[in-house]
């Protein structure tokens, strides 16, 4: 598929696709048609067998500078709510494959949600994270108050989102709000190297494990246990269950084939 505002090689390296939010010139702000064309083509890879994890990047500059503040300038709370602008954002929400975020550079408001919408981050050393919604006199909407609350603590939390001050990359690693944190030539590889790491295991037993992690923020503990040991069993029905068992018991590596 083409695209406008994305570029997408669906084999960056074996198992593992690459999307690059590309609208550099407006630090890639997040305007609709750039949200509905990632949600579109996170969907397609999210079908595609071979895909097993995905890179989600932007440039050195920018992975994202926030949603679109020249779309949202004139708009009434009526086009808000009614518009339904937050539909691709729900679609993001559905993907089960692993996604990573490799971001650099700023990474702001709309753009720090997406990339805490992702499931692990690499950080180049030049980003610069935050909400500065604030300062312009709005707050976070697509999920920054719930999702940074839940990745740094309520009073850190607190402070970025009141304030609009954002943090080094050193500081959001020890925030607890990246995997890890490199210089800024070798994030995307890094991004791309843990992404490997990742497919060469069952994507039945990914996608399952990824879904038992997202509950642990929606239910409450014994019930996320049992949603755990549901998806647990659900791993023996599958083929790849009974060839990583004996992979290991006849000490060799296991051949994951997705079924
Ligand atoms: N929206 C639209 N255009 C933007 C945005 C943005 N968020 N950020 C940058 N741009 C544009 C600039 O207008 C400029 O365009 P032009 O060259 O045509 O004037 C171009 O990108 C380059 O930007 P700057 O010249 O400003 O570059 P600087 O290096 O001087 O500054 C900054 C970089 C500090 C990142 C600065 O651009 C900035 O402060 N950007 C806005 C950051 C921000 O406030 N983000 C939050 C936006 S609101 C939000 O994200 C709410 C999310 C809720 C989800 C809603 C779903 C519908």
């Amino acid at each position: 598929m083409d695209y406008q505002y994305l570029v997408v090689d669906p084999q960056v390296a074996p198992g593992v696709a690459l999307v690059r939010l590309n609208r550099p010139n407006q630090l890639n702000a997040l305007n609709l048609a750039l949200m509905d064309e990632l949600a579109a083509a996170l969907e397609v890879l999210d079908s595609s067998e071979p895909v097993r994890a995905i890179v989600l990047t932007g440039n050195d500059r920018a992975f994202a500078a926030g949603a679109d503040i020249t779309e949202m300038a004139d708009a009434s709370a009526l086009d808000m709510a009614l518009q339904h602008r937050f539909a691709s954002w729900e679609r993001l929400e559905k993907i089960r494959k692993p996604l990573i975020a490799a971001v650099s550079g700023h990474v702001l408001g709309g753009g720090c949600e997406l990339m805490m919408a992702c499931d692990m981050v690499v950080a180049s050393e030049t980003a610069r994270l935050g909400q500065p919604e604030i300062r312009l006199g709005v707050m976070p909407g697509a999920g920054g108050t719930q999702r940074l609350t839940h990745a740094i603590g309520k009073p850190l939390a607190m402070e970025l989102i009141l304030t609009g001050r954002t943090l080094s990359a050193d500081e959001a690693f020890r925030a607890g709000l990246v995997n890890c944190v490199v210089p800024k030539e070798c994030y995307l590889d890094e991004a791309i190297r843990l992404a490997c790491r990742i497919a060469e295991h069952s994507p039945i037993a990914l996608a399952l494990a990824k879904q038992a992690i997202k509950q642990a923020f929606q239910l409450p503990l014994h019930e996320g246990i049992l949603a755990e040991r549901k998806n647990f069993s659900l791993c023996f029905s599958s083929a790849d269950q009974k060839e990583g068992m004996s992979a290991f018991l006849e000490k060799r590596k296991p051949r994951f084939t997705g079924h």
